[in-house]
């Protein structure tokens, strides 16, 4: 079985999000949440940043989790030194390669980039930590300067290559198969991968990653990250458990919920309605073609089990687009019952009431009642 890790940067890129502010206590009840969902490596800023992230960064280290802690470093020494200090895991290197961030961010010709990387690379290596280089804007830089730098940063003892999409603008076929020919270059060095959602790719780019030769995916909580943010956690869950479940053993799938609840709220804003899994109406079915197969069997329409994320399927009913079955279903669940011509009028009734505007479930059941109730509608109550 080949081995993945999911590598969780919500503490890092998504702290870049707009929205995002997390206090100190926040920081640690996201570590721990990530944690206990068996997520194996958590990213965090670099030390430098400011000494409030520097005290974070020690205490998430102090939790003790089983999720190994990596600071997001530049290439500088003081920036090296001070995450050496930490107690990390391991660092994560980065530099820009393309000839957009060599140009206007950093100024920096290939061979400076190498001559940065290479020294620290050993340092961290001889400090005996875990150490990634990653070329910034890979997906926009020439192919022969990015393997200059990798032939470099190999040599020099990196465990892992990161390919990030950095603006998005890569297309899983393009992923996969810069993807798989670093990996075919670099035999037993790991490869991340870090999407972008630009142009809506970022976990269709992430899966198409893994499917070339990746071992290590970035994620958020719910994507968040710079401008639209990069693969959400449930998005790469949901792929997951559908491709590769195997890879999912040793999860608690039941935590993925709490995660989206407890960051949505710390940002104030709600579950994005299109979230994998988590969004608020992932497993509710309304039209009346699919109500009808859902009771029936909910594999019908449903490719995730609901209850494996500790959540519960729900049929609408109270729409125009409702349907005869399920409206049935839901007056026997009231314990009434009716003729099936009983049936047919009372969804006629809510179909007509529903075109005024969709009823919540509460409405519909008192409007059940109240059509029951209406002389010679009810053929039996329970
Ligand atoms: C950033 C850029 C980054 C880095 C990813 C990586 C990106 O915000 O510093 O280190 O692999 O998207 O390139 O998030
Ligand atoms: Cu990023």
């Amino acid at each position: 079985m080949r081995s993945l890790s999911l590598l969780d940067t919500t503490l890092r890129e998504g702290e870049q999000f707009i929205k995002t502010f997390f206090t100190l206590e926040q920081r640690l009840t996201i570590a721990r949440l990530l944690d206990a969902l068996g997520v194996p490596f958590i990213e965090v800023p670099s030390p430098v940043s400011s000494p409030e992230t520097r005290d974070s960064i020690q205490a998430i280290c102090a939790l003790d989790l089983r999720s190994h802690i990596v600071a997001h470093v530049r290439c500088v020494e003081a920036d090296v030194e001070a995450a050496l200090e930490t107690s990390v895991y391991g660092l994560n290197l980065f530099f820009g390669t393309s000839s957009e961030l060599r140009t206007y961010s950093h100024g920096k010709q290939i061979e400076q980039i190498k001559a940065s990387a290479v020294p620290l690379i050993r340092r961290i290596r001889e400090a005996g930590r875990y150490v990634r280089f990653s070329a910034e804007d890979a997906f926009r830089s020439d192919l022969v300067d990015l393997l200059t730098i990798f032939d470099a940063v190999v040599e020099a003892g990196v465990e892992r290559i990161g390919l990030p999409d950095t603006v998005g603008i890569a297309t899983p076929r393009q992923v996969e198969q810069m993807v798989r020919l670093i990996s075919d270059r670099y035999p037993g060095v790991g490869i991340e991968f870090h999407g972008h959602n630009d142009t809506g790719c970022a976990i269709a780019n992430t899966i198409a990653a893994f499917e070339g030769g990746a071992d290590c995916l970035d994620v958020t909580i719910m994507g968040i990250g710079e401008r639209n943010g990069i693969a959400s956690l449930s998005g790469m869950i949901a792929q997951l458990y559908i491709h590769y479940p195997e890879l999912l053993i040793g999860y608690d799938l039941t935590q993925l919920v709490s995660l989206d609840h407890y960051v949505a709220e710390s940002l104030d804003i709600g579950i994005p309605y299109n979230m994998p899994i988590t969004a608020p109406s992932a497993f509710t079915h309304r039209a009346g073609v699919h109500t009808k197969a859902v009771l029936h069997n909910p594999n019908a329409y449903e490719i995730l089990n609901p209850g494996d994320f500790g959540l519960a399927r729900h049929v609408d009913i109270g729409s125009r687009f409702t349907g005869r079955y399920a409206v049935g279903h839901r007056v026997s669940e009231l314990g009434l019952q009716l003729s099936s011509e009983g049936i047919q009028r009372l969804t006629s009734a809510l179909k007509a009431r529903a075109e005024q505007g969709s009823l919540t479930d509460t409405e519909v059941d008192l409007f059940i009642h109240t059509w029951c109730q209406e002389k010679g509608n009810l053929v039996w109550e329970r």
